[in-house]
């Protein structure tokens, strides 16, 4: 069973050219293991260290944490990584079982340590830590990456060596004629009828591209900006657009809202569910599938997903007026229109039709898709028409993180600071729910022995997204109340997954010392190169382990946090996709903005 806020979509289905790749190499495989020789190593296949921290290291002010695998010893020191010299002595906490890794351990805590530096953690009778730095940039690179990683899975446009680098890649899915299919005719485009739909990112390791997932994910990148836009002012991604005077954050997401943009029915205001093949490409480079895409049924939650992220998109666009003459105004009134078309038709749910096959995002719910558009439609335009439903109660007290079925939080995320035409009030209504949450998580934070917001229940598919939105909830708390635990229990969902976790693995690939090197991500398997594709956060581990058959290698442990398998045929935890490095792109932007 998937969590749907968390789980990314129903259960896929493996294209048979997939399997059939999976089967040879097995086959190559047992031939090798009957040779005597070792399986071909992955990642998931080398014992975790016996210290764990974050692989890319720490602001000098930040809370500064390393899990230890139990032993012996109850000291440990750090030294700088290249004379060994001893700069800390500190004591171990105390040994506490973590069921979800069936570890015990102890932390070690050297948050004192503020020289920039590089260091490592040093325990008697057990291996030195791997050498991590002390820098006030510790995150720049990885939000960059994190943010060109869309950059790298942009629909329509070949990728230069310049942009690129070893990456570079001729055009793929130009997606300028693209049918209607029965299932989203109207009368004035029926079925069959053709439309230009370009550019916009491939979903995940497909490509594919789905209005609902679209939706969290561009408006968490529009909100980093809005949240921290001196940071990303001072961002530069080398994209092709670099230069013409737009942040390159706003770049990079104007290149999804343009294709969203061409979802909406000019007819009626509502909006396709998703532009897709039948089923899933093979494992093939972008330019290399080549089938007939789709505009699969209108619904309401995906009207609303959008009314949302064009709200947003115009309030944050609206600065840039001059560099973008009309945009803001034109995406306010394609949300307007969307909201329009929600409120008449207000549950008009997916249903997958028989013959697409590819990610369903289905949603039963949606009233939370109505709270997150008004809570933008009210922060974009200040109209009372919009109060009652931006700032009504709901939502399920088990939930603390949104996830791209259950949105309602991301309007807190909007509303928890007063802004131009959102009162004190306004921002005072989401106060208690927002802290509430916080203080939550701050306590399941503040019990875990490797201090983190999860809950044992949070191990499902992408369960590394899972603690990054807590983490985005924690910084929202933070932004409307500056309670150092709250920036602490979010820099401890970043050290989660970028080394502190039951692999002691960075589950983003091309940063930290040991990285996912089989991402299911098509153009990572299908372009010669070794290293995957960079900058793109895996989704982790999860026991549901839902890719089994189609896994010709077995997942190392059934154990929540250990039940991640570094295999291109491990969808369920190796897969890549744009919601769940949003949140990395903004947890990475507000550390770098906040601790100080
Ligand atoms: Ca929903
Ligand atoms: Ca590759």
């Amino acid at each position: 069973m998937i969590r749907p806020a968390a789980g990314r979509r129903h259960h896929r289905t493996v294209p048979a050219t997939v399997l059939a790749t999976a089967l040879a190499a097995a086959f190559a495989g047992s031939t090798l293991l009957l040779a005597g020789s070792a399986a071909a190593a992955t990642s998931a296949t080398v014992p975790a260290p016996a210290i764990k921290l974050n692989q890319l290291g720490f602001l000098p002010a930040s809370q500064k944490l390393a899990v230890v695998r139990d032993a012996s010893a109850t000291q440990f020191s750090v030294v700088d990584a290249a004379s060994g010299k001893k700069v800390l002595d500190g004591t171990l906490s105390v040994p506490a079982a973590w069921d979800a890794s069936g570890e015990t351990v102890r932390l070690a805590d050297f948050s004192q340590l503020r020289t920039p530096g590089s260091y490592r953690v040093v325990i008697a009778g057990l291996p030195d830590s791997v050498p991590f730095p002390v820098n006030a940039d510790a995150y720049r690179d990885l939000d960059a990456g994190a943010i060109r990683a869309y950059t790298l899975n942009r629909a329509g446009i070949a990728l230069t060596p310049a942009v690129a680098g070893a990456y570079a890649r001729p055009a793929g899915h130009p997606d300028t004629r693209v049918e209607v299919h029965p299932s989203a005719a109207s009368s004035k485009r029926p079925a069959g009828t053709i439309i230009a739909s370009p550019k916009g990112w491939y979903d995940a390791g497909d490509y594919n591209k789905y209005i609902v997932n679209s939706g969290i994910s561009t408006y968490t990148l529009l909100a980093a900006y809005e949240h921290f836009p001196a940071w990303f002012d001072k961002l530069a991604l080398r994209l092709p657009e670099s230069g013409n005077g737009l942040p390159d954050l706003l770049n990079e997401a104007l290149w999804n809202l343009e294709w969203m943009a061409t979802m909406q029915d000019p007819e009626d205001g509502g909006v396709y569910h998703k532009l897709t093949n039948k089923a899933f490409d093979g494992m093939v480079m972008p330019d290399k599938a080549s089938g007939q895409r789709y505009v699969v049924q209108k619904n309401t939650a995906a009207t609303l997903d959008f009314a949302a992220t064009m709200a947003a998109a115009s309030r944050i666009l609206a600065p840039f007026d001059s560099q973008q003459p009309g945009r803001a105004a034109r995406y306010l009134a394609a949300a307007e229109a969307a909201w329009t078309r929600a409120k008449a038709n207000p549950r008009v749910l997916y249903q997958q039709p028989a013959d697409i096959l590819t990610g369903g995002y289905g949603d039963k719910s949606v009233d939370d898709e109505f709270a997150w558009a008004a809570a933008e439609l009210l922060a974009t335009t200040g109209k009372d028409a919009y109060r009652a439903q931006a700032l009504a109660p709901g939502g399920s007290a088990a939930q603390t993180e949104p996830g791209w079925a259950d949105v309602r939080m991301l309007g807190w995320v909007t509303l928890a600071k007063p802004h131009a035409r959102l009162s004190a009030q306004d921002a005072a209504a989401v106060r208690q729910p927002l802290l509430a949450n916080a203080d939550k998580l701050v306590a399941r934070w503040q019990a875990s022995p490797y201090r983190v917001s999860m809950a044992r229940k949070d191990f499902v598919w992408g369960s590394n997204a899972v603690v990054l939105n807590q983490a985005m909830m924690l910084i929202a708390a933070y932004r409307a109340e500056p309670r150092p635990a709250y920036l602490q229990a979010a820099q401890s969902a970043l050290d989660y997954v970028l080394g502190r976790n039951g692999p002691g693995i960075s589950f983003v690939t091309g940063f930290g010392t040991i990285s996912p090197m089989h991402p299911h991500h098509r153009p990572s398997e299908a372009d010669g190169i070794v290293a995957p594709v960079p900058g793109w956060l895996v989704g982790g581990p999860n026991p549901g382990q839902q890719d089994i058959q189609g896994c010709r290698v077995p997942y190392p442990s059934a154990l929540p946090a250990l039940s991640w398998l570094d295999d291109v045929c491990s969808y369920a935890s190796n897969e890549v996709a744009i919601n769940w490095n949003a949140p990395l792109v903004y947890v990475a932007a507000a550390l770098q903005s906040l601790v100080k």
